[in-house]
């Protein structure tokens, strides 16, 4: 008897495991559009048209490959509005039995398939370069889980630029050479764009029509949704970015968006680029003199490093994991994350972009709107949900250790030693966008001071129980303590106003 083959919207590989596993001849494949997938948060529309689209071509590509594949659009009369739902349909309208899928990326649909009142065999995801097996022996008895030392046997294990056992050029990590402040003007035109075709302008009226209210701008809409696509844009990234991406990889300019990113993200996650053929493409470049190590060991780093590290933490610490908070942060989301209408330029910058876009770079995420949302002790399940929806690649084994644990320190540092708090120095350095901002970034107190300068020290001073005997942070604690006591006192008063206001 045919089995149900089950591809989710993030699973469009023609290698997945459920595929792997099964037969053209006999077996079904379930691909489908549903209210619950498209509703369980309110994406950016961007985020719901690239899916649907990659589904759509994706399903035609299986059927082209001999495949029998029952598809289910979003506004099908039948549509059942749940993966379990239509599973269950097409169990009833075939006759099948028994479901194989691939885990999917996030608890709550794990739990929904296993609750289903069919067989079910579901198969690791293995489009990874680590196992889970793999990172729980590697972590047993470890007491910190830092990312840098596992990086080092994902390097090892795929033998990417390593000189027999040893690191390419002596050293493991050449992060000292990179992160250079913004420059005068950046060299690469972005990202390949990609013109919509008939499926994706089919998709776009459809999700403007049902989406169109939600946060974000679904045109103009340029993402690749194809494989073909997808490579074209990783070359071109290759090509024209990757030498520079190291050097600039922590820079922010109010006119430039991109810098030398790769925007491969959401191809990565949802499986039109494999991630060793990302790295090997990378590494080929450094072979070939094209880009130095400093930018390849970077990029690299960030894909078989960091994305499958973040990959086993989420599995490793279970389905509680998005609603920690050990810092016990309480304060709501300002309005201003839905609007980008703030005098904080850098905010305002980030938070427009990613309306307009479905896009800002890590630093961006991680020192203006995360480092906001931390110092500002915004209940981190809230800052969870703003980035879940608003990123195009965000799915939440991704998105979730890099909010909850990275960027908020809720998970009580498995993932950061210490939080990534920074007053607005750092981003001044890094970026342009204090120039044009209507707070002075130099003055610490009064009536221009820019409110990180006074929120990063009652942070501080609000979190010195916890955080003022860990080492990393000693000198910054011995600022405080030498500081003036009026002085602390108007910074810590001034916080206190300003954050009352926010709410
Ligand atoms: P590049 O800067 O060009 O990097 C290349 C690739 O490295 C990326 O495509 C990505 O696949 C990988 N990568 C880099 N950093 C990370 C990381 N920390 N974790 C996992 N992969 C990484 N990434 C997501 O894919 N989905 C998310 O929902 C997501 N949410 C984030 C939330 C916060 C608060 C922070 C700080 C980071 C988040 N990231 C997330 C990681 C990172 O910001 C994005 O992967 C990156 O910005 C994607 O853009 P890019 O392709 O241009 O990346
Ligand atoms: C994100 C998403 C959306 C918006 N819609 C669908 C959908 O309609 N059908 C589908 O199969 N997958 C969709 N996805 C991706 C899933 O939400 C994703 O597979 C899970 O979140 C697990 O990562
Ligand atoms: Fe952001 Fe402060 Fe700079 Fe304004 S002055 S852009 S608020 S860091």
């Amino acid at each position: 008897m045919s089995r149900l083959v089950l591809v989710l919207g993030d699973q469009l590989t023609d290698t997945v495991a459920a595929l792997a596993a099964s037969d053209k001849d006999s077996d079904i494949v379930v691909m489908a559009e549903v209210s619950d997938e498209a509703t369980y948060v309110q994406h950016h529309p961007k985020k719901i048209a690239f899916i649907f689209a990659a589904m759509r071509k994706f399903a035609k590509r299986l059927r082209d490959d001999g495949w029998d594949v029952r598809y289910t659009q979003l506004d099908d009369s039948e549509n059942a509005g749940s993966i379990p739902g239509e599973l269950l349909r097409r169990a009833e309208e075939t006759g099948a039995s028994e479901v194989i899928a691939t885990q999917p990326g996030e608890w709550r649909l794990i739990e929904a398939l296993e609750d289903m009142p069919l067989r079910l065999t579901m198969l690791p995801d293995d489009r990874f370069v680590s196992t889970q097996e793999e990172f729980d022996a590697w972590a047993e008895g470890r007491k910190a889980l830092r990312m840098e030392y596992f990086y080092r046997d994902m390097r090892r294990k795929t033998g990417l630029l390593m000189d027999g056992d040893q690191p390419e050029g002596g050293k493991w990590n050449y992060d000292a050479e990179n992160r250079k402040p913004a420059p005068e003007d950046i060299a690469f035109s972005g990202p390949m764009q990609f013109t919509p075709d008939d499926t994706v302008e089919e998709v776009l009226d459809l999700v403007e029509a049902r989406f169109g209210n939600s946060f974000g701008q679904l045109r103009p809409f340029w993402f690749a949704t194809d494989q073909t696509q997808a490579r074209r844009a990783l070359t071109h990234f290759i090509t024209y970015a990757l030498p520079r991406f190291g050097d600039f990889q922590d820079a922010m300019m109010n006119d430039n968006r991109f810098l030398y990113h790769a925007l491969i993200s959401p191809y990565l996650n949802v499986g039109l680029l494999d991630p060793m053929e990302v790295c090997r493409a990378a590494e080929e470049a450094y072979k070939d003199g094209h880009a130095p190590l400093n930018a390849v060991e970077g990029f690299i780093r960030q894909i078989i490093g960091w994305r499958e590290y973040v990959r086993r933490i989420y599995f490793r610490e279970g389905p509680d994991y998005p609603r920690r908070n050990a810092l016990n942060h309480q304060r709501k989301l300002p309005e201003f994350y839905w609007t980008g209408e703030t005098d904080m330029n850098c905010l305002s910058k980030a938070i427009t972009q990613t309306a307009e876009e479905a896009y800002a770079h890590h630093i961006q995420r991680l020192m203006v709107t995360g480092n906001f949302a931390l110092l500002a002790g915004i209940n981190p399940h809230e800052v969870h949900e703003w980035y879940l929806r608003v990123y195009i690649d965000a799915f939440e084994w991704v998105e979730a250790p890099n909010v909850i644990g990275m960027s908020q320190f809720a998970d009580d540092g498995i993932i950061a030693s210490k939080p990534y708090v920074s007053s607005g120095a750092y981003i001044n350095r890094m970026s342009d966008y204090c120039k044009s901002c209507r707070y002075k970034v130099n003055d610490k107190t009064g009536p221009d001071a820019c409110p990180f300068n006074l929120l990063y020290w009652q942070f501080l001073d609000r979190h010195s129980e916890k955080f003022s005997g860990n080492q990393r942070m000693n000198q910054i604690y011995a600022n405080w303590r030498r500081m003036d006591e009026d002085r602390k006192k108007t910074i810590l008063s001034e916080a206190e106003a300003f954050l009352e206001n926010l709410s």
